[in-house]
């Protein structure tokens, strides 16, 4: 079923500063949080023809948003266990999808404002840097599922 949902939604083009560069986003998604919960995860699939760096993502209905990458780490019993850690400078390369996906690297979103429901949207700003140190600030409108 979410495979489903990712599939349906998507394909959200847009062009920043046309003469420079394209960057297509698709299956831009956020996770309707769990009641009571002001955390929760958001998913994206970014192409760009030329490389960037992500240098900022926020909304107005979080307090923070990050990108996270899940790696196994040892446990106290010598267990593994699931940990997440904060990407601090993210790039995506040029011509080369940058996913983030369920059980992957994802967004996170804290603190969550406003009530999200499914079904909504999300408006989240992408501050990106290209090569020739321009920042360019781009709007994506994320589904709530
Ligand atoms: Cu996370």
């Amino acid at each position: 079923m979410r495979n489903k949902i990712f599939l349906m939604f998507g394909l959200v083009f847009f062009l920043i500063n046309a003469k420079a560069f394209e960057l297509k986003a698709e299956s831009a998604l956020i996770q309707a949080p769990k009641p009571g919960q002001t955390v929760t995860a958001g998913f994206i699939n970014l192409k760009s023809s030329e490389q960037l760096s992500i240098k900022n993502i926020s909304s107005n209905a979080a307090g923070k948003i990050e990108i996270h990458t899940m790696k196994m780490e040892k446990g106290p019993y010598g267990d593994a266990i699931m940990k997440m850690r904060k990407i601090e400078n993210p790039i995506i390369q040029a011509n080369k999808e940058f996913i983030l996906k369920p059980g992957a690297d994802h967004l996170m979103l804290f603190d969550l404002k406003n009530e999200i429901n499914v079904g909504g949207n999300m408006k989240l700003e992408f501050t990106l840097v290209d090569k020739k140190n321009i920042e360019h600030k781009k709007e994506i409108v994320f589904v709530i599922y």
